[in-house]
């Protein structure tokens, strides 16, 4: 059975994640579907992409599929890691993507949600950023995304209390486009694609890859990187890395030590 929902209209194309019993957690198998409907959406030339969890929902996603994680010793958001991937290919599709959020934003979903172009969420939307319940490093890209997107001091609240803000936050910080209501989001969305479908594609993919490819560019010398991946590597080689996904595996409240 199909963990997403496609459809293309007008050349508008809607991916609908429909793992509803895993709360969307982000698999390998459920971001296979979605990045082989993209590679589809682009031979179609599709020019606006909308990404969405079924209406009504409770939760967008609950992010990484923590059951995938490795157990310890290798990277657990290395280049190729399916959530990467995803990322990756939100960023690099060259028409826009447009985020429509009901419900809860959970972990890598969040830099799923901030890898898109336009947000529109749903006033009950909440967005959390979770490596630090599961004793996770996030990665280089992944914090540079919550830098281009949140400014500081709320990055760090997010990543230090891994706690949810509430989409008024979101919105106060220019995260989200909009706040509409549940009977009017996919109408007011669908319009802003209809927009984005009317002007010129080239110009916009252009322009979509230009303002990537500024985004990211930082100057980091070998040494930096070198130091920032051994002090990941402290993190996911750590006692604490494993007692996190224990924990969320066994449901039980983590016990870290700092070791
Ligand atoms: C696997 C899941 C998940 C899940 N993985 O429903 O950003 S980082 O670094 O942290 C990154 C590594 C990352 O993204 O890690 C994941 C961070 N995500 C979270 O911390 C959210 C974890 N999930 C939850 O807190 C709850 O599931 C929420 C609040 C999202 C929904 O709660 P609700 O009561 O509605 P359940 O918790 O009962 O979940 C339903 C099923 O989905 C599984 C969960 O294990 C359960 O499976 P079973 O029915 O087999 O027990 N599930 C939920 N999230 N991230 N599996």
């Amino acid at each position: 059975m199909s963990l997403i929902i496609t459809e293309t209209q007008n050349a508008i194309g809607t991916i609908v994640m429909n793992h509803v019993a895993k709360r969307n957690a982000l698999s390998e198998a459920l971001i296979g579907e979605i990045t082989t409907a993209l590679d589809g959406f682009r031979e179609q030339a599709i020019r606006a992409v909308v990404l969405r969890a079924p209406a009504g929902t409770k939760v967008w996603s609950a992010g990484h599929d923590v059951s995938e994680l490795p157990s310890g010793g290798r990277d657990p958001l290395g280049w190729s890691d399916p959530l990467r991937v995803l990322i990756r290919a939100i960023q690099e599709f060259p028409a826009p993507v447009l985020a429509l959020i009901e419900g809860g934003v959970w972990g890598g979903a969040c830099e799923v949600a901030m890898g898109c172009d336009i947000l529109v969420a749903t006033p009950e939307a909440t967005f959390a950023i979770t490596p630090a319940k599961l004793g996770v490093p996030y990665n280089l890209g992944g914090l540079l995304t919550v830098m281009n997107m949140i400014p500081l001091p709320v990055a760090k609240e997010m990543l230090f209390t891994a706690q949810p803000i509430p989409v008024s936050q979101a919105l106060n910080l220019g995260v989200v486009n909009y706040v509409r209501p549940a009977d009017e989001i996919e109408s007011f969305v669908h319009g802003l694609a209809e927009s984005i479908v009317a002007n010129s594609p080239l110009s916009i993919s252009v322009m979509k890859e230009e303002l990537r490819l500024l985004s990211s560019a930082r100057s980091i010398t070998p040494e930096l990187f070198e130091r920032i991946q051994g002090l990941r590597r402290i993190v996911y080689d750590s006692q604490d890395y494993q007692e996190g996904i224990a924990a969320f595996s066994e449901k039980r409240k983590p016990r870290f030590l700092g070791r």
